[in-house]
């Protein structure tokens, strides 16, 4: 209805414009067409006179008046003459036909004929005047005076007319039929186009187009697309804003987690194992402290198992743990709360040093990691990690309040553990999450128990991995070295008839809560706090590192790079600090020793290149920071670096994130951490590239603050909703189709076992 409205609007000034345009053309038309007559007649009437005069010219003179009458009265039986006069070069009338009127004299009849429209109008109608010498050589000739009669000229004239107006009616109603029909077309395409645009069809069209496949509904038509970009970026910047400000509509927090559990699940009790405990006890110079170990693991599960309460099996590494625990080596956690049980293993330090130090940090993690530290397998090694695995196994059954509890594996130190469950506990739910990457299968074997440390994988019903790439590498190498069923489609491996889904989840931190934010100092007071206590220039740009010591970090490669930037661009020495916080761990080990002195090493001699006595470029805290100076740390920085030379995923670079609630801040990320696949908006960077890496520290500390703001207000989007509560979610809610799946199964096969009893009996 509307867009006839408004073509009917459209068409009236149409219409208008045309009629008008037929009035101002028709008189024109109309003197065309008798000009064009009046040279006719003119030709026609040069004519006529030639003949006659070639007539005159024969008569005798004495016979010339008579014989010239009837010679003209002859001519005039033309019906188109009207009259002839014969007139002498004075404008003397010698003689005249009857048609010719009296009352005109030759001389009038000549200045009219001299005229462009040499027309008389007669009383008997107008007629055309032509004036033409009877022999043109002679000066002084007699002139022949023919009158044309005008009435069939003014009748074609009006016939012409009358042509005129039915032709240009008939074009203007065609041209407007023609306008409506493609006003309603284009009209229709207009509207299918904006709302193909509204629906974003048009930004989908190319993707499916470069794909071959065409989608056949409506889309942009091409003149909409510089508006279709527009408009499309519009709403874009509305619904990012939108976003911005409340977040995902259903974000996953601990409550829904909760509500996950109890519905799905039952409410059925979750027991996590992994070597490294949430809370260590220790003995202090002030009595018995509790600290939270430096770990990604327990930075990502901690939150996880307040939300579902449960029990978590750990190995009591703490020297105040034995204390603290009941006749059970249990105690509840976190001390304020008591959310959940955490229960102790004790290991022997021969336990200790051939499980964890030897088979798990020698072997597995350097395997894993393929970052250039060659791995070692030892036989006793081997053995103690399967022993080990058997014991947390054991207290697992052990735990355990029914036949089919929820487990959630943690890590590498318990490859064999899954199948070692599985065996007593068939019916368990066992979620397996591998926190580091998996590698390709060449790469994997060299391990000499591949095969077992697969076989013992398989046992879980749920194996996570953080990005789909350490899937692929797992499906393969299971494929390689294992005869199993592999079913890409529904990313499952069924091994001995036992099927495992495999899976990835990326995982991540615990969104802060607002009380949270609360407490944090602002990031000017953060710096403030940070330069006084670490003696930083005023101006001082600062970068920020925090990782456990690990030769996997990168470390090394970050010196470099702040070396390369104080020589490449020396404008920055006197102002750039990298403080580098690195928590001391595996110790034990002389890989990690060495390593740890080397970048103590590399770290004076950069301090002694650019230093001076009031400014180092680089602060190394090798040293465990609680939580609330980490914050600070990260609110006060310039930029966080991560250089990792390969991570599983990486929380460091989503705590930074995460603690800059004023968009501010720009984080450098090495695309060897998994967290790189999620977070584009970093400056990603190559971290065995030094150049690169260099200028990736160059452009961060010039980058604006709008730009620094785009960035960071993008990751923080991503970091809130892909938080760690959807990590555990997705993976429970996973496992909570899989157990309905299997007890409709087991179901379905008990009755038809009771039904071919019933039969047999
Ligand atoms: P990690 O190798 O431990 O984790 P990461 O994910 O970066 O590495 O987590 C480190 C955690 O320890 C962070 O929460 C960080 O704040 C904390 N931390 C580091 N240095 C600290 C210090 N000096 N003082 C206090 N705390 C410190 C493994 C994998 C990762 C994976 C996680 C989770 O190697 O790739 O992201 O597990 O799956």
């Amino acid at each position: 209805m509307k867009s006839i409205h408004l073509q009917i609007r459209f068409l009236v000034p149409l219409m208008v414009t045309l009629t008008v345009a037929a009035l101002l053309a028709l008189p024109l038309l109309d003197r065309m067409t008798l000009r064009w007559f009046s040279r006719d007649l003119s030709a026609r009437g040069a004519m006529v006179a030639k003949t006659l005069s070639l007539a005159i010219s024969d008569i005798e003179p004495n016979a010339k008046l008579d014989r010239l009458r009837g010679l003209l009265e002859r001519g005039v039986l033309d019906e188109r003459l009207v009259g002839i006069a014969l007139c002498s070069a004075t404008n003397q009338q010698i003689l005249s036909t009857k048609g010719f009127p009296g009352s005109l004299t030759c001389k009038e009849a000549r200045e009219i004929a001299l005229q462009q429209n040499p027309r008389l109008e007669l009383s008997s109608g107008a007629v055309h005047i032509g004036d033409f010498p009877v022999n043109p050589q002679q000066a002084d000739s007699d002139r022949l005076v023919l009158l044309h009669d005008l009435s069939l000229p003014d009748r074609r004239s009006i016939d012409t007319r009358r042509y005129m107006i039915i032709f240009i009616t008939v074009l203007g109603l065609a041209v407007a039929g023609i306008t409506m029909i493609v006003a309603q077309l284009s009209w229709r395409g207009w509207v299918s186009g904006m709302r193909a645009i509204l629906r974003g069809e048009g930004l989908v069209r190319p993707l499916l187009q470069t794909g071959g496949t065409s989608t056949g509904g409506d889309s942009a038509p091409p003149e909409l697309q510089p508006l279709e970009v527009e408009i499309r970026q519009h709403l874009r910047e509305l619904e990012d804003n939108l976003y911005r400000e409340h977040g995902p509509l259903t974000p996953w927090d601990p409550e829904r987690l909760r509500g996950l559990l109890r519905t799905q699940l039952r409410g059925d009790q979750v027991i996590v194992v992994s070597n490294r405990e949430p809370y260590i006890h220790i003995k202090g110079k002030e009595g018995i402290q509790v600290s939270r170990p430096a770990s990604g693991l327990v930075t990502a599960v901690e939150p996880v198992m307040r939300a579902c309460s449960g029990t978590w099996i750990a190995h009591g590494s703490g020297s105040a743990d034995r204390e603290t625990v009941d006749e059970h080596d249990r105690v509840a956690v976190p001390p304020d709360t008591q959310d959940y049980v955490l229960r102790r293993i004790w290991l022997t330090e021969e336990e200790e040093q051939g499980y964890y130090q030897g088979f798990a940090n020698e072997g597995l993690w350097p395997l894993c990691h393929v970052a250039h530290v060659r791995p070692v397998f030892r036989e006793s090694d081997w053995a103690q990690y399967r022993a080990v695995n058997q014991r947390f196994a054991d207290a697992v059954v052990a735990e355990a309040r029914s036949d089919d509890p929820i487990v959630l594996v943690q890590d590498y130190h318990f490859a064999l553990l899954p199948a070692m469950v599985r065996e007593k506990l068939p019916k368990a739910t066992i979620i397996t999450f591998w926190h580091i990457p998996w590698p390709n299968p060449e790469s994997f074997g060299i391990c000499p128990w591949r095969r077992e440390l697969l076989q013992g994988m398989l046992g879980s019903t749920i194996l996570g991995f953080h990005t789909r790439f350490h899937c692929k590498n797992f499906t393969e190498t299971v494929d390689r070295y294992l005869e199993a069923r592999i079913e890409h489609e529904h990313s499952t491996i069924s091994y001995q008839g036992e099927p495992t889904l495999v899976q990835s989840y990326p995982i991540s931190i615990a969104w802060p809560t607002d009380e949270e934010r609360l407490r944090w100092p602002a990031p000017s007071e953060a710096r403030r706090a940070v330069i006084d206590r670490l003696k930083l220039p005023e101006d001082a740009c600062i970068a920020v590192g925090v990782d456990r010591f690990d030769y996997t970090k990168g470390i090394l490669e970050r010196l470099h790079a702040v070396e390369r930037l104080l020589e490449k661009y020396p404008q920055w020495q006197g102002r750039f600090v990298l403080v580098q916080v690195a928590a001391p761990t595996r110790n034990a080990l002389e890989e990690y020793r060495e390593f740890q002195d080397r970048i103590h090493r590399v770290t004076d001699r950069i301090n002694q290149r650019f230093g001076t006595d009031a400014y180092q470029p680089v602060r190394l805290l090798a040293e465990h920071h609680d939580h609330a100076a980490l914050m600070e740390l990260y609110r006060a920085a310039d930029m966080c670096v991560v250089t990792s030379l390969h991570d599983g995923m990486n929380l460091v670079c989503k705590e930074f994130i995460a603690a800059r609630d004023d968009e501010q801040g720009v984080l450098i990320l090495s695309r060897f951490a998994g967290a790189a696949r999620e977070l584009p908006e970093a400056l990603v960077i190559n971290p065995y590239h030094v150049e690169e890496t260099t200028d990736a520290l160059h452009r961060a500390a010039n980058m604006p603050p709008q730009e620094q703001r785009e960035r960071m207000a993008s990751l923080r989007m991503t970091v809130r909703e892909f938080n760690v509560y959807r990590w555990a979610g997705r993976m429970l809610a996973d496992a909570g189709q899989w157990r309905l799946r299997e007890r409709i199964t087991r179901r379905v096969q008990r009755r038809a076992r009771e039904g071919s009893e019933a039969m047999n009996a």
